[in-house]
């Protein structure tokens, strides 16, 4: 293998860095821990069930499943990635603080070590659920500056900052090969885990997202609590050839949010976990601060486009850290169709002789 062929993302983060000659090396210093720690979760979930790695997170008492503030029960592997992302980015003198969909509230960095002048916000694995069946989970991280004080401890304030202000997001994907996809907010690159080496090689260039798609990807049984513009999609594309499309749809749902978002941004796609009716406390299934946001980031920087259907999800003022939101993201075209749709009037989004019949509209 010729040895140059591929840059490693020490080369490529330096490379960027001379493009600032300001830059103070935080930044990528930062970047190269969150790799670390993207690595050793890579060895965790290919070791699995052969360092006893599968099934659920016991509590204290070693009998009950724990749970996070979201009450979902809590794999093993899910408190492990969280522990990898507070070890390898606590000490290094670059964060204020973290965040993670695994813990209540922010986490401080200890008094023995520096702080920075970033914030990490992460979800340390997406798509535990599917762990235990061997499917593909991911990493997803955001970095924000701090705004204010940088001696004082972190608050929940200082994370509720608007998708549009990330430095940089990324996600790792634990799938047949490991990947690390970035954006530090020109364009997205891709880089494969060499596990010979243990690096992490450039062998994605400027990922871009076809404007158009034929392939969507929503939880159907929900179908019940979606709203009418939702329904009005989907029953078009189940259309097919036949109806107002004009054309044949395809169908993914892996339950894996960064597996979906890896799918799309390698060949296009729409993605949605819109806001339904099934449960009025939750506004959305996913996380805005460490789902959502991160991977709106890589989507638009990629040329798609994301949504919350109603507006630009990387302009929605955060209110809470474990804050839930409807989501759209994918081929620019596409989410903009289901954009439009939300700006429809009701009674004209019911055409479809699919929902037409139901009259949820109908006096
Ligand atoms: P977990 O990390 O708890 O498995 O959640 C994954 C997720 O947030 C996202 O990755 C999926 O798209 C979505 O949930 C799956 O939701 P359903 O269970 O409704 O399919």
């Amino acid at each position: 293998m010729p040895i140059r062929k591929h840059i490693t993302l020490t080369q490529y983060l330096i490379e960027e860095r001379r493009r600032y000659p300001g830059a103070d090396g935080e930044f990528n210093s930062l970047m190269l821990d969150v790799a670390l720690a993207c690595k050793a979760i890579a060895n965790a979930v290919a070791q699995g069930e052969l360092a006893g790695l599968h099934g659920d997170h016991l509590d204290a008492s070693g009998e009950a499943q724990s749970t996070n503030i979201q009450g979902e029960t809590q794999k093993k592997l899910d408190v492990l990635s969280n522990d990898y992302f507070i070890r390898m980015n606590e000490w290094s003198g670059t964060l204020a603080g973290m965040a993670s969909e695994e813990m209540e509230y922010p986490y401080q960095i200890p008094s023995h070590y520096p702080r920075g002048k970033y914030l990490l916000v992460f979800d340390p694995l997406d798509g535990s659920s599917n762990i235990d069946v061997n499917v593909s989970v991911g990493s997803i991280f955001s970095i924000l500056r701090r705004n204010g004080d940088l001696n004082t401890d972190v608050e929940e304030a200082d994370f509720l900052q608007k998708g549009a202000k990330q430095v940089a997001a990324g996600y790792a994907l634990y799938g047949p090969t490991t990947m690390l996809i970035l954006t530090v907010g020109r364009g997205v690159v891709g880089f494969t885990l060499d596990p010979v080496l243990g690096e992490f090689m450039l062998t994605h260039k400027n990922i871009q997202i076809p404007e158009d798609t034929q392939e969507f990807a929503i939880n159907a049984s929900n179908s019940r609590f979606w709203e009418p513009p939702i329904k009005r999609y989907i029953a078009e594309c189940l259309e097919g050839k036949t109806g107002a499309r004009g054309k044949e749809f395809n169908m993914r749902w892996i339950a894996s949010m960064v597996a979906e978002a890896h799918r799309i941004l390698m060949r296009g796609g729409v993605f949605m976990y819109p806001r339904d009716t099934k449960d009025p406390s939750k506004p959305g299934r996913l996380r805005l601060l460490y789902e959502a946001n991160p991977i709106g980031m890589i989507i638009e920087q990629a040329g798609g486009k994301v949504s919350t259907g109603r507006e630009a999800l990387l302009d929605v003022q955060p209110t809470s850290l474990h804050q839930r939101i409807g989501v759209v993201f994918g081929s620019r075209n596409e989410v903009e169709l289901i954009e439009s749709y939300h700006k429809t009037p009701a009674t004209e989004a019911f055409h479809s002789p699919l929902f037409g019949e139901r009259g949820l509209f109908r006096k």
